[in-house]
């Protein structure tokens, strides 16, 4: 395999809401550009990044999947796709892998225009400074409107959103794009060779594209001197330099051109290659931060992503397999990395040797000798890399970071089925954890309970697959539990006393507290008043740490108790028989005396709740959410759809995504994040209660309907 020099790289992050086509669409490009010999399809499970069988399976991308393509007369081009995940389970991969990219291009939907996970994909793309442009797909179905797309599209992330191409027909009869760069027509053969037949610009079109053109002009002179001076004397612009001024403006994030696309019946397909070759930036362009600690810490360092620069590579992903072990996927930040070469691990410290480097082709590996600056590769048998690290050159560490992700939101309790699957499970899920960032595996220490916590229903399911696929280890899952938690809502004065005289030694210790509330989010404060050593010095923090172990194991439900505030005021102690377990004694029944008189109360996580979808559904998904405890705190029409925003408990929020797909037969998404903690109505607060005590007393339960 030919290596290639910065210049003519291409990483490009493909982006979008769920079922946009990405995975579709980056099959097209590559069968086009001769990379495969037939057109791979997500319906028959043979596209070139949805490789894994969990993906095959669910016709959904899981993981990021990375595929290149060599591209272009003459000099050609390596673009290397990010295949990334759409739908809302699996974004944190999406962003974790996103860091690779140097631009990306967001599909839409050309029937639903922006969605939920659009907005979060341009949101990533801000973060991380990327030029993008938009690909509008499923041109080709029943309803799609350019227009409408458009309209939708420039409503959310404005005026700066420009058309480079106007598509030829729509619906059944789309067949191309006129291209109002050249001003030529590109048509295709519906599910062809994605290669465009040019020609001239059909007539009824003419008018709108002349237009479309000038506006396009008008936009790409705009933002540069000499383009707007040969704009005002010949009144437009050589399409060399219209070219070129585009390029510039989309590196300068200063405008976003739209495509259009059927990804199914490879419609378009050209185009778009042509366009990431002469108008998207290679990775010379771009400078990343790195820092000199690990962490975003210490200086930070503005390296050139540039040959001549020493040796950096960045991890940005790993891959656990249970053949090949792990693989480790890799930007070279910097400087040639040359086959078989050893490179310094600077976060752990450790020297690695990277024998066989490779490109990746979907699942497969193709051999390199050298992979220069800005261009991605994967390795196989590092010792001790994983995602997140960075390697090179001894004498000159950096550190790049990863993507900052948001803690999980969804919480189960898995059980091993057998006693072997509970031997295997461990070692199973340590695999699990180290390529997946967004997966917590933890253990209660109150239940006992293993718990895995993950971004979404789908991500939990899709752990709970591999599991069983790739280690052959069962589990079940139990519904996410609702982490509740306890409060006062009042003011206590309490003694605690702890005194046993059984011959021998006696223990002895009394403390008296007031308790209060604090404010929501507080947690927990411990106020040490105690004068003239009515409880000596050393026995003060047995007495907290009393009172915070019982606050932890609860009072009312067994839900940690939090937002109180404790002032220790005096007490009593025995030279001989006070010691630091009575007074922890002591603590622990001062608290459960203060919670009685508290008035205690139960709290509940309120989640933040965007739902989009088509407009006409308005009225039923905000009745649903008002039956769900919700209230709507706003809503706004964009482009044909709604954005319902509202807040919820997590408790009316576990079958969501069921409920909402079976109202809006699938049209609808929506988007969740934790907000805050509030009081649980007082009849539902005692169903919970009792349920708790119910469950402490080992009696069986009635499941709620
Ligand atoms: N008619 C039509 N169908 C399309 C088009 N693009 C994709 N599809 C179909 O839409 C479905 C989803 O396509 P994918 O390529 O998997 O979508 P995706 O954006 O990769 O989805 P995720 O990776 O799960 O976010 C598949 O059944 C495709 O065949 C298109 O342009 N026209
Ligand atoms: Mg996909």
């Amino acid at each position: 395999m030919k290596s290639y020099p910065t210049e003519a790289i291409r990483n490009v992050g493909i982006v979008g809401h769920g079922d946009t086509g990405k995975t579709q669409l980056v099959s097209s490009l590559l069968f086009t550009a001769g990379m495969t010999n037939r057109l791979g399809k997500v319906t028959e499970g043979n596209t070139v990044t949805d490789w894994d069988e969990e993906e095959i399976e669910r016709k959904i991308t899981i993981k990021t999947g990375i595929a290149f393509a060599e591209w272009g007369e003459g000099q050609k081009v390596k673009i290397n796709f990010l295949d990334t995940p759409g739908y809302s389970s699996f974004m944190h991969e999406t962003k974790a892998t996103l860091v690779a990219a140097d631009s990306a291009l967001i599909l839409v939907d050309a029937v639903a225009g922006v969605q939920v996970v659009t907005e979060k994909v341009w949101d990533y793309c801000t973060e991380y400074d990327l030029p993008r442009a938009f690909v509008f797909n499923w041109m080709d179905r029943e309803l799609a409107s350019f227009q409408r797309t458009l309209e939708s599209v420039r409503s959310v992330f404005g005026r700066a959103v420009v058309p480079i191409q106007l598509p030829i027909g729509e619906e059944k009869q789309f067949r191309g794009a006129v291209d109002l760069i050249s001003m030529k027509a590109l048509t295709y053969e519906p599910e062809g060779n994605g290669r465009a037949r040019v020609g001239e610009i059909p007539a009824e079109l003419s008018e709108a594209a002349k237009t479309a053109h000038e506006a396009l002009v008008e936009m790409v002179a705009e933002g540069d001197d000499k383009l707007m001076e040969e704009f005002f004397e010949k009144g437009t612009l050589s399409p060399e330099h219209l070219l070129q001024g585009l390029r510039e403006a989309v590196a300068a994030k200063r405008l976003f051109p739209v495509l259009v696309s059927s990804a199914l019946l490879n419609i378009g397909s050209e185009g778009i290659l042509n366009f990431i070759a002469t108008v998207l930036p290679s990775p010379a362009a771009r400078t990343v931060t790195a820092y000199s600690e690990p962490g975003r810490k210490g200086q930070p360092v503005e390296r050139a992503i540039r040959d001549d620069q020493p040796l950096a590579v960045f991890v940005f992903k790993t891959l656990a397999d249970p053949f090949a072990g792990r693989i480790n996927f890799f930007k070279v930040m910097s400087g040639v990395l040359k086959n078989d070469s050893t490179l310094m691990n600077y976060n752990r410290s450790t020297p690695e040797r990277f024998q066989h480097i490779q490109v990746m082709q979907g699942k497969s590996g193709i051999a390199v000798a050298e992979l220069h600056a800005g261009d991605l590769g994967a390795i196989a048998k590092l010792k001790e890399t994983l995602s997140g690290d960075t390697l090179g050159d001894k004498d000159a560490p950096i550190f790049y970071a990863t993507a900052q992700l948001p803690e999980p939101s969804l919480t189960f309790a898995i059980e091993p089925k057998s006693r072997a699957d509970e031997d295997r499970i461990g070692n199973a899920i340590h695999r699990l954890l180290e390529e997946d960032f967004a997966l917590r595996f933890t253990r209660d220490p109150q239940t006992k309970e293993f718990l895995l916590s993950g971004a979404g229903q789908q991500h939990i399911e899709a752990v709970v697959s591999k599991l069983h696929k790739r280690y052959h280890v069962d589990v079940s899952l139990k519904p996410p539990k609702v982490p509740y938690r306890e409060t006062i809502r009042g003011k206590a004065d309490a003694e605690g006393k702890h005194k046993k005289q059984t011959g021998g030694r006696g223990q002895f210790g009394i403390c008296r507290i007031r308790m209060e509330p604090l404010p929501r989010g507080k947690g927990f404060e411990f106020v040490d008043e105690i004068f003239g050593g009515a409880i000596p010095k050393n026995y003060i923090p047995a007495v907290e740490k009393g009172i915070r172990e019982a606050a932890e194991r609860g009072y009312l439900a067994g839900y940690p108790v939090v937002d109180f505030r404790v002032v220790l005021y005096d007490g009593k102690y025995h030279e001989v028989d006070s010691s630091d377990m009575a007074f922890k004694i002591a603590g622990s029944l001062a608290f459960k005396e203060a919670m009685k008189q508290a008035k205690p109360a139960l709290l509940e996580p309120i989640m933040n709740v965007e739902v989009y979808a088509p407009e006409q559904f308005s009225g039923d998904i905000m009745g649903n959410l008002s039956a769900r405890r919700g209230r709507i705190s706003g809503s706004e029409v964009r482009g044909g759809n709604v954005i319902v925003k509202a807040q919820v408990p997590l408790a009316e929020m576990l079958t969501y995504a069921t409920d909402l797909t079976s109202l809006t037969q699938g049209r609808a998404s929506y988007s969740m994040e934790f907000s805050h903690y509030d009081f649980v109505p007082a009849e539902l607060a005692e169903k919970i209660i009792a349920q708790a005590k119910a469950e402490r007393e080992g009696e069986p339960v009635e499941e709620e309907a």
